[in-house]
């Protein structure tokens, strides 16, 4: 793993989210390490810029947008404002955050595809792209679904989302349905303009073996190069985005100008401060890119090599955030896995440093973050509370208690020595992109701090010997000012608070490593300390719980086509003589077989204890098996009127438990005989 020590200037640039939809723990599961990482190299004294942006153009925005019946820019100018105050808000500051439809990126991806032209690196060609006749329209990107050539997975047009994560050109995709209208989509014959990749090969390869970052990046990107590399198609039948030059019914490809944006945003980063943008860009300071791990193919592959024919600098670090679970299942937003930042945090009280702390010290940074509301509580309580904060406060009250100001003595060798190696290793655990390890190893130094409170006994101290007291208390105010300046890249806000309650007047969130050498003034005055980090309830918890466990709920509800109302709220009172109408036996599957024509029905005939079994019609077919269903023992209702299903007649009912994706047969607790009344 390498890394970025230079005496240059940095560049950290952060994913462009795509201003459709609002932020959740999933986007700061890149946003907060990358923003924790700029802090740490100004505690370094390092000049750095943090630029990011909102991710405007292509078809996550245009199928957005169309089925919600507003225009493009309405969609993206409502997000991009809600991404800029929420990043704001959890203490991500940028010093640049445009958007890739702004002006200045418009500009620079013109001046980046002219020069791709000029040199002879796009060529047109005439391929085969997904139409749909029923909507009478070509059908970029996410307007197509489909399976993956690669692994056979769902996929949509430009990505194996769901299968291997491969990057799809148009035209790969099997089976082309239109997301439109549903119906089956073909290929049809246009011509569209490819930027020569595959002539990037040799570049890349060494380009790769030189780059920083994490190495889930870099091996993930020389996989790929070492095997393939196709030529890339760069435009689309789209009216929004950034025209391709003469040509007025197509747009460049969304991963053409989002990257783009990098340099665009920081060209508004200098316009506005009168910096130098062209120092990362066309000279040699670092630029380094904190990404999600579904993105690395983009970012390692096309990107540099785009870079490379355009005669622009190439990326020095890419740095791959592993993925999120909430409560241990995989994100999804349609399945109700997600926490929103706004609604689900931040409105309920809860300080941006907690998840920022829970964000970078649950894992290291390729590995999977799990969300859990009972993980976040007991963190946040053992550590955050009952190790630094306690230390903080018991600390600071009992020298404002007791001293009013820091007191005199001499701060003991062996104090400052493992304020420095804890220095030392933090700064060198956040310069490996080892977040967790900077935590957990500023977090040791917090237990050090109430050891060494505890076994020096002030308490005693101050009745018997003042002087040996006061010592114990300034040796303490060091240790805490070390962790001030430890915790700030992770816990900004409440380090800004506590800097002032060690008695410091300078900024914090300039101050450097460094500062932690400096002994603290004796006479320094000290102000009533606050508690910085209070313990979260379990009743807390459990009404966040509450929350998200509705929100699964109804999701489920959705995807089965039940109204939420009807999952959530219980049905109306009977009597007993309602229920006893209800005639449900015990029965035994004897034969089971798919309904042609039909994805959901299956054909069974049960025996329910008479001389012929019974035949039924389930919807079962999407979650069991036909051969194993042959043998159960089923719960079944055998007075429903008959009805017909896809031609085949039903004379009854199978029982089961139904949550939309799962679904399961009742059957009884012991072996029952076929026509057993069950009431
Ligand atoms: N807007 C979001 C994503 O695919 C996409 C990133 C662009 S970064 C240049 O995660
Ligand atoms: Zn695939």
């Amino acid at each position: 793993m390498s890394n970025i020590t230079s005496d240059k200037a940095v560049l950290v640039t952060c994913g462009l989210p795509y201003a459709n939809g609002k932020a959740h723990v999933g986007h700061l599961r890149t946003y907060i390490p990358a923003d924790i990482y700029v802090r740490s190299l100004k505690k370094n004294s390092q000049e750095v810029t943090f630029v990011c942006g909102s991710d405007t153009h292509g078809t996550p925005i245009v199928v957005n947008a169309e089925e919600l019946g507003i225009t493009p820019t309405e969609l993206v100018s409502k997000y991009h404002v809600h991404f800029d105050e929420v990043f704001k808000k959890m203490g991500v500051i940028f010093d640049a955050f445009g958007t890739t439809d702004d002006d200045t990126n418009h500009r620079r991806t013109l001046d980046i595809v002219d020069r791709l032209i000029e040199k002879g690196y796009v060529y047109p060609k005439t391929i085969e792209i997904a139409y749909c006749p029923q909507c009478d329209r070509f059908l970029p990107d996410r307007y197509v679904a489909g399976t993956c050539p690669h692994c056979g997975e769902k996929a949509r047009g430009d990505e194996c989302d769901q299968g291997c994560g491969k990057h799809l050109e148009p035209g790969e995709l099997k089976e082309p349905v239109c997301t439109i209208c549903r119906g089956p989509a073909e290929y049809k014959e246009q011509e569209h303009f490819f930027f020569k990749l595959s002539e990037f090969k040799d570049f890349l390869l060494e380009h790769l073996e030189n780059l920083g970052g994490t190495l889930n990046a870099r091996n993930y990107a020389l996989g790929w190069v070492k095997q393939e590399l196709t030529d890339w198609c760069i435009t689309r039948n789209l009216e929004w985005g950034v025209r391709f030059p003469d040509h007025d019914e197509l747009v460049v490809y969304v991963w053409v100008d989002a990257p783009i944006g990098y340099i665009a945003f920081t060209e508004q980063w200098a316009e506005a401060t009168g910096g130098d943008w062209e120092k990362f860009w066309k000279g040699d300071c670092p630029i380094v890119h904190f990404i999600g791990g579904d993105i690395i193919y983009h970012h390692c592959i096309f990107w540099p090599a785009m870079l490379k024919g355009a005669d622009y600098s190439q990326p020095s670090a890419v740095v791959a955030s592993g993925m999120v679970k909430i409560e241990d299942k995989t994100f999804s937003k349609s399945r109700g896995y997600v926490v929103w930042v706004e609604e689900d945090y931040l409105d309920h009280g809860f300080h941006p440093d907690l998840l920022r702390y829970y964000l970078a010290s649950y894992t290291s940074h390729t590995k999977e973050v799990n969300f859990s509301w009972k993980i976040f509580q007991d963190k946040i309580n053992t550590e955050l509370v009952g190790v630094f904060g306690n230390f903080l406060y018991r600390n600071l009250l009992f020298a404002y208690k007791n001293f009013g100001s820091v007191p005199e003595g001499d701060i003991e060798p062996e104090v400052m020595e493992k304020i420095s190696s804890t220095i030392e290793e933090v700064r060198k655990a956040n310069s490996e992109y080892e977040f967790k390890k900077a935590a957990d190893t500023a977090m040791a130094l917090a237990s050090y701090g109430n050891s060494y409170f505890q076994s020096s006994e002030p308490w005693k101290l101050i009745k018997e010997d003042r002087d040996a007291c006061g010592k114990v208390v300034r040796n303490c105010m060091q240790i805490a000012k070390a962790l001030v300046l430890l915790f700030e890249p992770m816990t900004p806000g409440s380090m800004e608070v506590a800097w002032k309650q060690i008695g410091m007047d300078s900024d914090v969130h300039t101050a450097s490593y460094d500062e932690a050498s400096v002994h603290v003034l004796s006479g320094t005055e000290l102000m009533k300390p606050e508690i910085l980090f209070t313990k979260i309830e379990d009743e807390k918890i459990a009404e966040m719980e509450k929350i998200s466990s509705k929100r699964v709920k109804a999701a489920m509800a959705k995807e089965a086509g039940i109204k939420e109302a009807e999952i959530m709220e219980y049905k109306a009172e009977i009597e007993y003589d309602d229920f006893a109408k209800l005639d449900i036996r015990v029965g035994r599957i004897v034969t089971a077989e798919k309904i042609k024509k039909s994805k959901k029905l299956l054909r069974l005939q049960v025996d329910i204890g008479d001389d012929e079994p019974r035949q039924v019609v389930a919807g079962l077919a999407e979650h069991y098996k036909p051969e194993e269903m042959i043998g159960k023992t089923v719960n079944i209702l055998v007075n429903l009127k008959p009805v017909k299903l896809c031609g085949v007649e039903s004379q009854g009912m199978l029982l089961a438990a139904d949550a939309g994706e799962r679904v399961s047969l009742l059957t009884t607790d012991k072996d029952m005989d076929p026509g057993s009344c069950i009431r």
